[in-house]
């Protein structure tokens, strides 16, 4: 199985290249910002509790999230793999994350980084912003605070794979074809050696 993580802050592009990547490899797309923005618009009871969170750029508690990526693998028995994408965000999900693959026989291939600086995210995150209705990206507090929860919970999470040989940096920077030019680079280059 290629289970690739998609890492980055907000903004990164994360989103973006999964979907390119997801028609590419003939993989499954897992994008935990995505199944809550679902759960939003379902007015369901996990969407309620999310976007309590997400609209002020917090992370939602690792319990509930980890449940909820759980029961979406199990949902796709038959998948040669899945990007990850928004998923692991904190140390104990990246721990969660592989006690649940190994249970099932695999793991995580990599964990491809998307470099990208922070006066380029808070760019992207306004323009989107305009008409994305995300509340998330309706202002620079908000933006700002995703930003440092990201520094200070989520960017450790690379050296669980650092540690494990399985992290790639990626410039994030340029075209959107460019920049999926790189990760396939990457992504070939590590199947080349499995
Ligand atoms: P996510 O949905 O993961 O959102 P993101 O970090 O903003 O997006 P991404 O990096 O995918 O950027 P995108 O491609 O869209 O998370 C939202 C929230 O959900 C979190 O803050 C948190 O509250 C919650 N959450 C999610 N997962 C969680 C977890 N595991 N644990 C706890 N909470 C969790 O790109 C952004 C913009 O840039 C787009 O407008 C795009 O068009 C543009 N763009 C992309 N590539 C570009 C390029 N090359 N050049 C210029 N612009 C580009």
């Amino acid at each position: 199985m290629l289970n690739i993580v998609l890492f980055g802050p907000p903004g990164a592009g994360k989103g973006t290249q999964a979907e390119k990547l997801i028609n590419k490899y003939n993989i499954v797309h897992l994008s935990t910002g995505d199944i809550f923005r679902a759960n939003i618009k379902g007015e369901t009871e996990l969407g309620t509790l999310a976007k309590s969170y997400m609209d002020g750029g917090n992370l939602v508690p690792d319990e509930v999230t980890i449940k909820m990526l759980e029961a979406e693998v199990d949902k796709n028995p038959n998948a040669e793999g899945f990007i990850f994408d928004g998923f692991p965000r904190t140390t104990p999900q990246a721990e969660s994350l592989e006690e649940f693959l190994t249970g099932k026989g695999t793991t995580i291939s990599v964990m491809l980084a998307l470099d990208v600086a922070e006066q380029e995210l808070i760019k992207r995150l306004l323009l989107r912003g305009k008409d994305s209705g995300r509340a998330d990206d309706a202002n620079e507090e908000v933006i700002a605070n995703r930003i440092s929860v990201y520094n200070e919970q989520t960017a450790v999470v690379a050296d669980f794979y650092s540690q494990r040989n399985k992290f790639q940096k990626v410039d994030g920077v340029g075209s959107v074809d460019e920049i999926f030019d790189r990760l396939c680079a990457t992504i070939d280059e590590y199947k080349i050696s499995l």
